[in-house]
């Protein structure tokens, strides 16, 4: 794909439905009991992985495409897939439902592409085996394809996780909530806690204590049927944030944004880099706001520690806006980011390389001083949806024609990326 420079965003886009809140929102519906609908779904190929995999398990689901209806079939009423289900690019998929099949009484089988098949899965799997479950990667390995054998006799836990990840802690309620008993789970650092959120929206108990790292559920649970509304997503919504903030003569507001605090880290550190940006017409209820946004002097700062997990997925979007702000910006702690769906501190630093910006990859992130003009280059996401748009929005600061290799990666989480940033370009194309 051939991207051009732009002198200028105006206007107001609508940011699509979140897209861990959208995988949820299957899980729960398809393990209630009663009907649950789901409007302002995300349709991107991640989240469809989701639901054509509870379809494969016999939860009927249908899209009129407007609302998502589940028909939820409760914990008993999963049915074993006739083969294995292909769960594509989508790690949070593939590692929820881990913890989902280890309290079923049948056998299954989950892989994904290439890249999934790269991603680390003992972090699931060991919790699991040892609630009881028996779980096995390929060749004896922690990686896709996972056979999991589930039991009904899961055994409660105590369980410290040894890395900050909202997955590993998701697949282990899923299993806790099957079996009796009590388990609890001690967080690294807090991370997003849609889970906890759905567990009690669908009927649930679980307590997280004031420390927000120590939660307890208690098992077995009952769901029934609910009203899911989607917000937007703030993860997509970073994207525009910055290209608002980097792109000359620029002011847009973006809908709808989810603002649940434990995905708000970007905003903390857009306000540290002095980022024009304004929360506004917040809804409490929906917990959802507009966040408007106009070109900032930008300085630097450093981002490490508790925030990391609040803002994991937009470090790369974040290390592009400290190219363009004073002085050195230092992504500390954020070595998870080399297990995503590529390793986002070497795809980052070497593809932003390409385009002139002075980024260097550390241990534990990124170093990245500025600002620093950009040119444009031959990219590449690297089969990344979040490098893929992070590319696109340098390209509409750097000099020259840039061209994206594999800009279909986008669709993963954000399908309508491009027609959104159409509607933003207010200014000739330099
Ligand atoms: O689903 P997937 O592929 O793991 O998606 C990513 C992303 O960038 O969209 C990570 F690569 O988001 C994860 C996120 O990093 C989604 C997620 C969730 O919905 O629970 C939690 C985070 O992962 P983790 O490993 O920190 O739990």
């Amino acid at each position: 794909m051939k991207l051009q420079p732009k002198n200028s965003l105006q206007g107001s886009i609508q940011i699509p439905a979140d897209k861990s809140i959208s995988h949820r929102s299957i899980m729960f519906g398809a393990l209630a009991k009663g009907t649950t609908t789901v409007t302002n779904f995300l349709r991107g190929e991640d989240c469809l992985s989701t639901l054509h995999a509870f379809q494969r398990l016999g939860v009927p689901i249908t899209d009129d495409g407007t609302t998502i209806t589940i028909e939820g079939v409760g914990f008993s009423g999963l049915q074993p897939a006739d083969s294995p289900i292909d769960v594509g690019n989508s790690g949070t998929t593939i590692r929820l439902m881990m913890g989902i099949l280890a309290g079923q009484n049948f056998s299954t089988t989950l892989f994904g592409d290439d890249s999934l098949a790269k991603r680390p899965m003992n972090r699931v799997m060991l919790p699991l085996r040892e609630m009881g479950a028996i779980l096995t990667g390929d060749n004896g390995s922690e990686f896709p394809p996972i056979t999991i054998r589930g039991t009904r006799e899961l055994q409660p836990i105590s369980y410290q996780l040894p890395v900050a990840s909202a997955q590993v802690k998701s697949a282990i309620l899923f299993a806790a909530m099957q079996g009796s008993g009590t388990s609890t789970i001690i967080e690294k650092e807090p991370t997003r806690n849609h889970t906890e959120e759905m567990i009690k929206q669908f009927g649930g108990t679980i307590e997280t204590a004031a420390d927000e790292k120590t939660i307890t559920i208690t098992g077995p649970q009952q769901f029934s049927g609910q009203e899911v509304i989607v917000p937007g997503d703030i993860s997509s919504a970073a994207f525009f944030l910055v290209a608002g903030a980097i792109t000359p003569n620029s002011q847009i507001s973006l809908t709808n944004v989810g603002i649940n605090p434990s995905r708000t880290g970007i905003l903390t550190i857009m306000e540290a880099m002095k980022a024009n940006l304004v929360v506004v017409d917040q809804d409490q209820q929906n917990q959802s706001a507009t966040l408007a946004i106009k070109t900032s002097d930008l300085k630097a700062t450093t981002i490490e520690g508790a925030i990391i997990p609040k803002l994991i997925d937009e470090l790369p979007i974040i290390a592009l806006l400290a190219t363009q702000a004073t002085g050195t910006t230092r992504i500390k702690d954020a070595e998870e980011l080399k297990v995503k769906e590529t390793n986002r501190i070497d795809a980052t630093a070497e593809e932003l390389q390409k385009m002139g910006a002075d980024i260097t990859p550390t241990a534990d992130g990124l170093t990245i001083k500025g600002p620093t003009p950009l040119h444009g280059a031959k990219v590449d996401s690297r089969g990344d949806h979040r490098i893929g748009m992070m590319l696109a929005v340098a390209s509409l600061i750097a000099q020259g024609d840039t061209e994206l290799v594999r800009a279909e990666a986008i669709n993963v989480s954000y399908p309508g990326f491009f027609a959104d940033l159409e509607n933003l370009v207010a200014g000739e194309t330099s």
